[in-house]
């Protein structure tokens, strides 16, 4: 059986600080009675695809490891619960309600695509000793926070947790399947929209390297799944309630500022913001990621730099943004809004949040979301737009 072998411009630093990796989890696993792999609530195909890797090298590692892989939330989108059934059936989805009971009995616990301070795992709002969570594999900018896993590796300029875990895989060189090389490789191109986006050459070797052993049929089970009729509908309720702003003109750049690369932030704080913002409106979701699904499907529009979906789903209002330009700051401009009244996470080019409001009528939560509209547009310096309905003839 194959093997991956790490990129050949990797330093020696570099590699001996992934074979201390590798060695250090096994050391922590050993003699743990009750392990849990645990990705984010509602996952998506990376985490998927790095929660599965890592129950495999622990495996790999520790044979006889009793280990679990669990999340919270629900998987949706049918590409992503087709990937599920496929590669991970045994997967346990663990109820919030019962997260506090069920827990505690880990004496191990390692997060994917996520980290021990973020808000979207089911460790959030539990009292979990810290000490037992023992790995934290992520990508996502790291929260002001001193919880931190054991082995910590946030690693926030990387595309994909798929890609970390691929680097944990070559170090411990373990073997390599098709189902383990399609999981780590549809993870990282979802992530990072196939390389078109936040990507590092570690991104490319784990992309290019994992291609080779790619099984092209369960690839394409995955990502040509039939969809079902709701699914339409959604889409449909989506783009009937999608409006569309004008982003205020741009102001003369200043002659002083650098190129991209340089923090972007204008005075009044807002976003760069060109062309048109759109903002869909799902007022009944069959599912929480069909939000992050339309804002996915709207920023593919010509002009439009943000896409905003918010949606209600149960008893809780779900934000998703997209941005086109990598200096967005999409993660900071929800965690603004969304404040102390829910959670909020993200990257520079897309990000979430969830505002819960139990206790409100159906009537109440279409107003809280309609409410969230005019502090987008705010935020992104469109305050004053007035917007047009997407499918309006005239606008056409
Ligand atoms: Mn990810």
């Amino acid at each position: 059986m194959p093997h991956l072998s790490l990129p050949a411009d990797f330093s020696v630093q570099r590699k001996s600080a992934g074979e201390r990796r590798i060695q250090q989890l096994r050391g922590l696993l050993a003699d743990r009675r009750n392990i849990l792999v645990l990705m984010h609530n509602d996952p998506d195909p990376d985490a998927i695809a790095a929660g599965y890797a890592l129950e495999r090298l622990i495996r790999h590692l520790l044979p006889a490891a009793p280990v679990t892989l669990g999340h919270g939330g629900m998987i949706g989108r049918a590409e992503n619960r087709t990937m599920a059934q496929l590669l991970v059936p045994h997967a346990v989805r663990i109820p919030t309600f019962e997260a506090a009971a069920l827990l505690p009995a880990y004496d191990a616990i390692l997060l994917v695509d996520t980290q021990p301070s973020a808000s979207n795992h089911l460790l959030f709002e539990i009292d979990y000793p810290p000490e037992r969570v023992i790995l934290a594999a992520d990508h996502h900018p790291p929260k002001r926070s001193q919880t931190r896993a054991v082995i910590h590796d946030v690693r926030p300029e990387v595309g994909a947790a798929a890609t970390l875990l691929a680097e944990y895989v070559a170090n411990a060189e373990m073997e390599i399947d098709a189902t383990l090389a399609t999981a780590l490789f549809y993870g990282i191109k979802s992530d990072t929209r196939g390389l078109s986006r936040h990507t590092t050459d570690l991104d490319i070797w784990a992309y290019s390297a994992l291609r080779n052993f790619v099984s092209t049929e369960m690839l394409n089970q995955i990502e040509h799944v039939q969809l079902p009729r709701s699914y339409f509908r959604g889409i449909s309720d989506a783009l009937m309630n999608t409006m569309l702003y004008r982003c205020a003109e741009a102001t003369k750049p200043d002659p002083e500022e650098k190129d991209d690369d340089e923090q972007v932030e204008n005075q009044s704080g807002a976003q760069p913001c060109t062309g048109y913002i759109s903002v869909s409106l799902l007022f009944q979701m069959k599912r929480p990621d069909m939000a992050s699904e339309v804002a996915d499907l709207m920023l593919r529009m010509e002009d439009v730099s943000w896409a905003i979906c918010l949606g209600i789903f149960e008893d809780r209002l779900v934000i998703s943004v997209r941005a086109d330009r990598p200096n967005a700051q999409a993660g900071r401009l929800v965690r603004g809004i969304v404040g102390k009244n829910g959670t909020a996470g993200g990257h520079d080019t897309m990000a979430g949040g969830r505002i819960h409001i139990p206790n409100a009528s159906p009537a109440q939560r279409i107003a809280e979301l309609h409410s969230l509209v005019p502090r987008f547009l705010q935020s992104l310096g469109a305050g004053a737009a007035a917007g047009f309905l997407l499918l309006d003839q005239s606008s056409l």
